[in-house]
């Protein structure tokens, strides 16, 4: 990953309704003092600054989404759409700029003579309509705000994501190989949580993602939404671990495993694979490891790390 940081996904700002917004300009118009004339400019000058404040916070905070990430710009376009993102920004902008003028226009009237009482009435109905345009905009701008906050941000550092059918191992390898507990997070336009632990081997990290209900099932049989998140997880990974069960305590028979490899193979990341349970059985001609045990586990550690190195 580049430059972006992740973070400013989360630190995106409140953002006000129309209501709320003209509320707060016109409200702080009202304590603006003075003589008639000069009292009117100031009342426009303060709505106009004000509105344009709030709508230049927000949108400065977003940031460029052509330029962002493969895997981020993904996870916000299935999180919240990306067109009707930018079509919200740029109503803001929009919105901005009719405020200004028709305030700049206003002000130009008074001073040319024109009853200040009527003019500031005349363009604060302007100014309240022209907001009132954006409603739905900023009501999709502080949605997506609240749904940003839940997109998983990793850190600046390799990521392995573990696959394999459910009950293989994946989720106990990873708590294995974690040096801390891993952490939730999740797709914010799904049920489905994701698991992000660090995995540490002497000064080197990574992090190291358990993604239930996401590689562990034929991807041909998932819903388009299902595979974009799958193809989303696989933009972030420099190395995949498959894990298989040859027990098939899992309920999967080993042949249903290695054939779900093959889909795993074809998103083109390199793929490390490993078996599972080997306190279970003695195959060994891949690595084995055992969570219950501690075998295998620095094997499995080490092999990551030369994937993630071979690939820098
Ligand atoms: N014998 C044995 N059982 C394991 C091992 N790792 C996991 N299990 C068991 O396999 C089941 C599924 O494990 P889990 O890590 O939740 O698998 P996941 O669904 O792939 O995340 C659980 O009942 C675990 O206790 C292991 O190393 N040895
Ligand atoms: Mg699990």
């Amino acid at each position: 990953m580049e430059e972006f940081n992740a973070e400013v996904l989360h630190k995106l700002p409140t953002v006000l309704t129309a209501d709320e917004l003209l509320d707060k300009a016109f409200r702080r118009a009202s304590k603006v003092s003075g003589r008639k004339r000069e009292k009117a400019i100031n009342k426009l000058a303060t709505v106009s600054n004000v509105i344009s404040s709030h709508l230049n916070t927000v949108m400065k905070a977003h940031p460029s989404y052509t330029s962002m990430p493969e895997f981020y710009r993904e996870l916000i376009d299935l999180t919240v759409g990306l067109a009707r993102l930018r079509k919200s920004l740029a109503a803001l902008k929009w919105a901005d700029r009719m405020v200004q003028k028709v305030v700049t226009k206003g002000i130009k009237q008074i001073k040319g003579g024109k009853d200040p009482e009527n003019v500031l009435r005349g363009t604060y109905g302007r100014v309240a309509s022209i907001i009132k345009q954006i409603d739905d905009e900023l009501r999709f701008l502080n949605n997506a705000k609240k749904a940003m906050r839940r997109v998983p941000v990793f850190l600046n550092m390799p990521v392995v994501v573990v696959a394999g059918y459910p009950n293989v191992g994946k989720s106990s390898l990873v708590s294995t190989l974690s040096s801390v507990k891993p952490e939730v997070a999740n797709y914010p336009f799904t049920t489905k949580e994701i698991y992000v632990g660090i995995v540490q081997l002497n000064d080197k990290k990574a992090q190291i993602v358990d993604t239930p209900g996401m590689l562990d099932r034929p991807i041909h049989r998932m819903n388009n939404m299902e595979k974009r998140a799958v193809l989303c997880i696989k933009n972030i990974a420099d190395c995949i671990v498959f894990v298989i069960d040859p027990t098939e305590s899992c309920g999967y028979s080993t042949e249903k495993q290695y054939s779900l490899l093959e889909e795993v193979k074809e998103l083109g990341k390199t793929v490390l694979v490993v078996y599972s349970k080997a306190d279970l059985h003695s195959m060994r001609d891949k690595l084995a490891f055992s969570s219950f045990t501690g075998e295998g586990i620095n094997n499995v550690k080490r092999a990551i790390f030369d994937i993630i190195e071979k690939k820098a």
